[in-house]
């Protein structure tokens, strides 16, 4: 190597650093080996957090970029790696999170001879990734590296694969290629703003609704757009709803807010203020299957739509829009917030207001608390969620699996500070997400309390990673809704399929008992008076925790969910 040259993987890893990165969260391979040596000869500054499974490594990379604000880091050798790491891949870029999934690859010169683990990476992440290649040269790593952060960063976030065959990573790169734009490491980075005529048409529906109603997705706090849409809100007397990966767009607590609306969290009280609305705007959301009840509502052609999104693709696609504004919605938001101040909207003429919200959220209140007092045992689901928020500081970081928690938690926990404070995996909602999210979501914001709550189902596909946990000291809560079924399918059953419950129901697992095995301090609650004192002990223990709450199981719980099928 000339002194002026750089090994393939040393390139790699310079890049990273170029573009700030400071962790890594894999799993070792044979064909990493020139990546790791690397790791470990150079001064980087990274730290790479070991995981006991690939599709732990991306849910990591997924919650850190999720609540740091940075790109996630995630990396795996060839072959099973490859497909071990998939699934957190398309969580993320269907998520709108950026996150790089580094494949480490058979070498370029062992292609096609039946070589131990060889599958084409670059035809696996097709259709899973916004951005993939399968490097060819090593001479291309550093060029590839800046597009990949430019795709994963600008736009419609989202992420990136990227193949290192192990030949590549041994072969000569010219040290003065290597240089970043390192605004690329965070995101949304390059931020486009509105185009102007769109926007006053916007603004000229704002301004002439009766009874606006914001419906907000992930977009608003990936873009930071919570001070802006709280002033737009304000100015307008609009409330907000959110979807799901929505939350923390408004302060739960604000007056305006409405909470979690759809099928999965949303409630009758939450449905018919969307139904009241006379203008729906639509921010960085896709007005999906879940959040509009599968399009019911809003009904449309009742009330007239606003759509911001980054993705100009979204706009129009389920309801025929009246107004669509492209551009990231902190500037979007900006720029509308301005305009309606400047035309005074005439509040006296709202038919929804912050009234019509709070007597909603009374009655949606009182249904949830009689059920949050419940002595019942098995312990009510309502009874796990009003014992966490009261034990929890404000800006802990829940992060929820499908089945029970996320439901639960979208419907009835408030989180009362803005921006990034839930996590669930809602493009494919696979079990099993919250346990290694929550390490990611440590690592991004290492002096928040992070939480998981999951089903013993979702316990069941990633105790192992209870290792990583106590490996590393994290002080994590884990909350496990023990109820011995595969409860969401099993409520399908009885909604849907005339109670043929088939192929659902397991045996009890002692969670606690296994997570003492792994080093875990853990605690087994049956009874609901004991709930609240235990957690909190779960909560302020500086490591690892874990509580089994023996629950009732979901097909039998007055859960917030309207649909089971999505
Ligand atoms: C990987 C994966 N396989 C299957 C499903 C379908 N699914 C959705 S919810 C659910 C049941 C969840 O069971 P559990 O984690 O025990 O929680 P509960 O519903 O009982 O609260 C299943 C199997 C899924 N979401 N992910």
């Amino acid at each position: 190597m000339a002194t002026n040259q750089l090994t393939g993987a040393e390139a790699f890893v310079r890049m990273l650093q170029h573009h700030e990165v400071k962790h890594i969260f894999g799993l070792c391979g044979d064909t990493s080996l020139p990546l790791y040596d690397a790791l470990y000869r150079l001064d980087h500054g990274i730290q790479h957090i070991l995981t006991r499974d690939e599709r732990s490594a991306a849910y990591m990379a997924d919650a850190y970029a999720r609540v740091s604000g940075k790109v996630g880091i995630c990396e795996g050798p060839s072959g099973g790696g490859a497909t071990y790491i998939l699934p957190g891949v398309i969580e993320a870029s269907e998520s709108s999170i950026p996150i790089l999934a580094v494949t480490t690859d058979v070498s370029v010169s062992s292609r096609g001879k039946f070589t131990l683990t060889e599958i084409d990476q670059e035809a696996l992440f097709r259709p899973l990734a916004k951005w993939n290649r399968v490097i060819d040269r090593a001479s291309d790593i550093p060029k590839m590296l800046r597009a990949a952060f430019t795709q994963m960063a600008t736009g419609r976030p989202g992420a990136a694969h990227l193949g290192l065959p192990f030949d590549v990573q041994k072969d000569a790169v010219d040290e003065s290629d290597v240089w970043a734009d390192k605004a690329l490491g965070r995101f949304p980075a390059r931020r486009v703003g509105p185009d102007p005529d769109a926007a006053a048409e916007a603004v000229a529906l704002l301004l002439a609704a009766k009874a606006p109603l914001f419906i907000c997705g992930g977009g608003v706090v990936i873009s930071g757009a919570e001070s802006e849409l709280k002033a737009l809100a304000e100015a307008l007397g609009a409330p907000v709803a959110t979807t799901i990966s929505g939350q923390g767009s408004l302060s739960e607590m604000h007056p305006l807010s409405v909470g979690v609306v759809g099928s999965n969290g949303g409630t009758p009280f939450t449905r018919a203020i969307v139904e009241k609305a006379d203008t729906v705007i639509f921010v960085g959301c896709r007005a999906g299957s879940v959040t509009t009840e599968r399009w019911r509502h809003p009904a449309p052609g009742k009330a007239k739509i606003v759509h911001i999104d980054i993705d100009p693709a979204v706009i129009g696609t389920n309801y025929r829009t009246d107004a669509g504004v492209v551009g990231d919605a902190r500037l979007v938001l900006a720029a509308l917030g301005r305009a309606v101040i400047a035309g005074t909207p005439d509040l006296a003429r709202r038919t929804l207001t912050a009234a019509d919200v709070a007597a909603a959220r009374k009655e949606k209140r009182a249904a949830f608390e009689a059920l949050a007092r419940s002595n019942d045992t098995p312990i009510k689901p309502e009874r796990v969620v009003a014992e966490l928020q009261a034990v929890l500081p404000n800006d802990a970081v829940v992060v929820c699996d499908p089945g029970t928690p996320c439901p639960y938690f979208s419907a009835y926990y408030d989180f009362e500070t803005p921006g990034r404070h839930f996590i669930s995996n809602r493009a494919h909602g696979a079990l099993g997400y919250s346990m290694s999210a929550s390490v990611g979501a440590h690592y991004g914001r290492p002096n928040a309390k992070v939480v998981a709550v999951m089903g013993d189902g979702s316990f069941g596909f990633t105790a192992g990673e209870m290792e990583t946990i106590v490996r590393l000291k994290l002080p994590i809560t884990m909350v496990v809704i023990s109820n011995s079924v595969y409860g969401w399918i099993k409520a399908g059953q009885r909604s849907g399929f005339g109670e043929r419950y088939f192929s659902v129901d397991f045996s009890r697992t002692e969670h606690a008992k296994v997570a003492e095995a792994f080093g875990v301090k853990a605690w087994k609650v049956t009874e609901p008076g004991e709930l609240r004192a235990t957690l909190a002990k779960a909560v302020e223990h500086g490591g690892p925790t874990l509580v089994d709450v023996i629950t009732q199981p979901l097909n039998e719980a007055k859960a917030p969910v309207s649909e089971w099928v999505a």
